[in-house]
């Protein structure tokens, strides 16, 4: 008898890529895809999909685990719960970040977090290095040779003491980085302005959630958008602008691009579905919607949707950042509870980012399901070179697929999204579209809710050198 020719045949569903839509069967093998076509012979294994869309799993390239965060705060999430959350979302790959604190090497910072995730992740891991010391030896040694070794992503911040850099510290690093071909991505926000709010805010009186985000406005971060582009054009390579709130953020985006500086744009659900009010509810409440920047007005959501429709955003991210709401060691910190100033910023949504951008984006009509695609996984791929191994269907690609039920009718539950949170800031929301199977690798990781593979099947994915935003990996580079 001769032996079957795939180990998995996902039948009968709808292939979506970010070019394609079409009917197809998709033959799996050791953890690729080696075939697609119509009627593919027998397998060990069959997945039925008809009715359904298979995608290439979320890849969520925003993600904050087990991040020091300093005062006693802890967390929500570990390892084991942060990508068990994005594998019920959808996701087979997601990309945290590994915090630099100050005085700190990167390779310890790096060691650290390895001890942390190796063996511990249910999706595929690869993580983004946080520069907060840039010195000599951190420009001159440590991140060429961690290039090398495939960190090839850095993040800066321009606000928080302790985390912000100086601008001639973020040219240098800009520089070290362009050398290295690694991609910087940066949070603009104008810490001066921020702590010069946040006192006058305390001195009124004014220590309610509410004021984070009035302390935080869209001036502050439209201006540390400006800034950063242009120390991006003063050392002339791209950079990655995360989490934009707003239209006068976006328009700083669509300038630089139109002077001819390759930038990429990042945006997030809390920007298209919540606002500022939300900080604004009672009992403490309003502190569940804490992140930077702060969600901000109907007017800035659909800024941020034409965003998404127009492609001033490349990517659509969660930036999930847990804390525990009912907790002193979260939300609820002894301090936090006094100002405004203290309480952590973050919010849970590996788990909803993808239900969201679908029933808000795809059934509307304002984006249609190959966009869908391209902002949930293959632009995250090809921006930090994990494509085409990531982010797509094709022969010789992980068979990292989603198949979807774009009919599925939920309402978003804390209690369905496996992550360490007590709260979702989605709580109640009715959605269209919900993730029903995920494989990993080709093997079946999630069933209906329930977690099919152990913790520990997902795998570190180190990364080759970026191409600073060219369209397409060179090969064999
Ligand atoms: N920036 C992030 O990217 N995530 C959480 C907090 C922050 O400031
Ligand atoms: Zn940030
Ligand atoms: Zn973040």
């Amino acid at each position: 008898m001769r032996a079957p020719s795939f180990d998995t045949i996902v039948r009968g569903g709808t292939v979506v890529t970010a070019a394609d839509t079409y009917r197809a069967d998709i033959g799996i093998r050791d953890g690729r895809i080696a075939a697609i076509g119509c009627d593919l012979p027998k397998a060990t294994e069959t997945i039925d999909a008809s009715g359904l869309l298979v995608m290439p799993g979320g890849i969520d390239s925003h993600v904050h685990i087990a991040q020091p965060s300093g005062d006693g705060i802890v967390m929500a999430d570990d390892f084991e719960s942060g990508t068990r959350s994005a594998l019920l979302g959808g996701n087979t790959t997601v990309m945290p970040f590994c915090l630099q604190e100050k005085g700190v090497s990167l390779r310890e910072a790096l060691k650290g977090y390895h001890a942390l995730a190796d063996g511990n992740c249910f999706t595929d891991v690869s993580f983004h290095m946080i520069v907060s010391d840039p010195t000599p030896h951190v420009l001159g040694q440590e991140m060429p040779a961690l290039a090398e070794e495939g960190y090839t992503s850095i993040k800066v911040f321009m606000t928080y003491e302790g985390l912000r850099l100086r601008d001639d510290e973020i040219l240098a690093t800009l520089d070290a980085a362009k050398r290295a071909r690694q991609i910087v991505l940066v949070h603009c926000e104008n810490e001066d302005a921020i702590r010069y709010l946040i006192g006058r805010r305390e001195a009124d009186g004014d220590t309610a959630p509410f004021h984070h985000a009035t302390s935080r406005p869209i001036a502050a971060e439209r201006e540390a958008t400006h800034r950063a582009l242009s120390l991006a054009e003063i050392v002339d390579t791209p950079i990655v602008i995360v989490h934009v709130s707003n239209r006068e953020a976006m328009e700083e985006i669509s300038r630089a691009r139109h002077r001819g500086q390759k930038i990429a744009g990042e945006t997030c659900p809390q920007y298209l579905v919540l606002t500022a009010e939300d900080l604004d509810l009672e009992d403490f409440e309003g502190a569940k919607f804490v992140c930077s920047p702060p969600p901000r007005d109907k007017e800035s959501q659909a800024a941020c949707w034409f965003g998404l429709e127009t492609g001033i955003f490349d990517l659509y991210s969660s930036d999930h950042c847990p804390f525990r709401f009912d907790d002193a060691n979260g939300k609820k910190t002894e301090k936090g509870r006094q100002s405004f100033r203290w309480i952590p910023n973050g919010i849970p949504g590996v788990a909803t980012r993808l239900p969201i951008l679908f029933s808000e984006g795809v059934r509307t009509g304002r984006i249609d399901i190959n966009r869908f695609v391209a902002l949930t996984s293959t632009n995250h791929a090809k921006l930090y070179v994990l494509y085409p191994q990531k982010g797509t269907i094709a022969v010789g690609s992980d068979a990292d697929l989603t198949l979807w039920d774009p009919d599925l009718t939920k309402i978003v539950t804390n209690d369905d999204l496996g992550h360490g949170a007590d709260y979702t800031p989605y709580e109640g929301m009715q959605v269209t579209g919900w993730p029903l199977k995920v494989l990993l690798r080709g093997k079946l990781a999630m069933d209906r809710g329930a977690l099919v593979l152990e913790k520990g099947s997902g795998q570190y994915l180190s990364r080759k050198r970026s191409n600073l935003l060219g369209s397409e990996p060179i090969p064999g580079s």
